[in-house]
């Protein structure tokens, strides 16, 4: 496939950052094996040792192509590629570091059709929603932070009738390892990398080895983009190998990881010694909370959508619904209905609404979750159980009966563990205050969606739910300049907007005498 990158401009504010050369691009999709390679530096290179991983469909079950398993000696030479380029890309005027973003996010709206293949065929997504939702909004997270570092400012402390001055000066940290999950692949990976780029830093990037497909596919554009080699590294692996090696590599200043709370954990243990900047993003357990002056319609239908998007792998997704005692069968008749009619199918088709989960593992991981609350006496209303295969096609696949259960109590293992998959429990509740006590009965924190039309009663609330993330008669409306990130077990630091680049910067006070 031939790329024919003249057609893609910087912003034409800076003319020294247009598109380099004329790339060819290494990959096909669908029906060919795909072989990955490492970007390190200017070189895309498979791992120093030569070994590989296979890359699986999960939709098919078949092998689709391979990739690095890299290593500490990967990470190695990706850290003298970016710690050799930092010291240009630090002090690169801001518009050029935003175009070298602006052209980035040009060159994911040019593909987007082959991106959003990619991420339905590597993930098991519904290729609608990667068309409507993953891709547009890898490109928008570039195209936002390439906005945002040209607004960012910082502070300055004035005394009245001053004899000194302060300024807070904000320079970028040096070398960073950005982490992603596989959940969300480009988009969590482009989430981490924008900010990081555009505040200055050079960055060792990983996206997950389960789905590596779409980083890959852009490491080929980000010097066509203008990056200069080695501000962008993208390296591929195992998280315990080349993960870890990026965690513990002692000029590495930053970790930003989205991905599971007891993955987090470890990082935190092995990167908090050596005094590293963190930014966790980890799992959820997340209520939806309805009472019974909800809009009803909106709030089911949005329900059936919180609960069970991407197959439930979305770590914002409501996973313990609680209903107001004089609505509770009327809602859960309705839901169950509904959610009977949801059969899971090919991805690949356009109008398929629930995919494949992720891999063989998470599928089996699902199915233990599903058993031990059948065990712990929570009463299966639909679901249970393995999904019939679509088609021929996807004969092998990973696919699960979306799953609701009741009767299980606040601290059942599945209203307390998470699932990451298409299962939810609903619990019944009497007052505002039952509904907070078993909204807060999980040591996760992350977000939680408020059903009703009383704006004073979703405020008080929404103030007492821990979470870092509260949705009233709404769910997953972003604003990429909001704080997000969440509490307790869901983690530590706020992503988006000015959290982001803050994280990405080392504020320095300077204090000058006027006198
Ligand atoms: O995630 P991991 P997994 C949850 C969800 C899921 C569970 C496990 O409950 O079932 O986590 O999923 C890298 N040092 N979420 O095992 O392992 C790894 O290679 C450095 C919630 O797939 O946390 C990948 O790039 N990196 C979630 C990333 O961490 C390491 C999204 C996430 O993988 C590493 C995904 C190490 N020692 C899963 N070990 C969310 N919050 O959105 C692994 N990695």
């Amino acid at each position: 496939m031939h790329f024919d990158s003249s057609r893609v401009k910087s912003d034409g504010k800076d003319k020294k950052v247009s598109l380099k050369k004329k790339q060819t691009l290494h990959f096909v999709y669908l029906g060919s094996m795909l072989e990955l390679l490492n970007l390190i530096g200017a070189e895309l290179k498979p791992a120093q040792d030569g070994h590989w991983l296979d890359q699986i469909e999960p939709a098919t079950g078949r092998v689709t192509g391979r990739l690095p398993r890299s290593k500490k000696a990967d990470v190695d030479e990706a850290y003298s590629a970016a710690n050799e380029a930092f010291p240009i890309w630090s002090v690169t005027p801001i518009e050029h570091r935003a175009a070298c973003l602006r052209n980035l996010a040009a060159l994911i709206k040019q593909h987007s059709d082959v991106l959003a293949h990619a991420e339905s065929q590597d993930n098991g997504k519904p290729i609608s929603l990667a068309k409507s939702v993953d891709i547009p909004r890898a490109e928008q997270n570039l195209a936002y932070f390439a906005s945002a570092i040209e607004q960012f400012s910082s502070e300055a402390h004035i005394p009245a009738g001053p004899s000194h001055i302060n300024y807070t000066h904000r320079k970028p940290i040096g070398v960073v390892g950005c982490i992603s999950p596989w959940n969300l692949p480009l988009y969590l990976f482009t989430w981490k990398i924008a900010p990081a780029l555009a505040a200055g830093n050079c960055v060792i990037a990983k996206p997950s080895e389960i789905t590596p497909v779409t980083a890959w596919m852009l490491s080929q554009w980000v010097l066509e983009a203008g990056f200069p080699p080695g501000v962008l590294n993208i390296v591929h692996g195992l998280g315990p190998e080349v993960g870890q090696a990026i965690v513990e590599h002692p000029a590495i200043k930053a970790i930003s990881f989205t991905g599971g709370t007891a993955t987090g954990a470890h990082i935190a243990r092995t990167a908090g010694p050596m005094f590293k900047k963190m930014s966790l993003e980890l799992g959820g357990k997340n209520p939806a909370i309805l009472f019974a002056d909800c809009d009803f319609e909106k709030a089911l239908q949005t329900t059936i959508r919180s609960s069970f998007a991407n197959q439930g792998q979305i770590c914002l997704c409501s996973s313990r619904i609680l209903i107001e005692d004089a609505i509770y069968e009327q809602f859960r008749d309705a839901l169950v209905s509904k959610v009977k009619r949801m059969i899971p199918g090919d991805p690949m088709l356009s109008d398929t609404k629930m995919g494949a989960v992720v891999s063989a593992s998470h599928r089996d991981k699902i199915l233990g979750h599903i058993q031990a609350a059948q065990l712990e006496g929570a009463t299966l209303l639909c679901g249970g159980h393995l999904a019939e295969a679509p088609n021929d096609r996807c004969e092998k696949g990973y696919f699960v009966q979306p799953t609701v259960f009741e009767n299980a109590g606040p601290d059942c293992a599945i209203n307390q563990e998470e699932v990451f998959g298409p299962v939810i429990t609903l619990q019944r509740f009497h007052s505002e205050s039952e509904a907070l006590q078993l909204a807060n009965s999980s040591n996760y924190g992350l977000a939680c969606t408020i059903w009703t039309q009383d704006l004073g009663k979703a405020h008080r609330v929404a103030a007492g739910v821990e979470s870092g993330i509260a949705w009233v008669n709404c769910w997953l409306v972003r604003d990429l300049r909001t704080p997000f990130g969440g509490v307790k077990a869901s983690g530590v630091g706020r992503e988006g907007g000015w959290s982001a680049l803050q994280f990405f910067t080392e504020p320095q006070n300077v204090c000058v005498s006027l006198t």
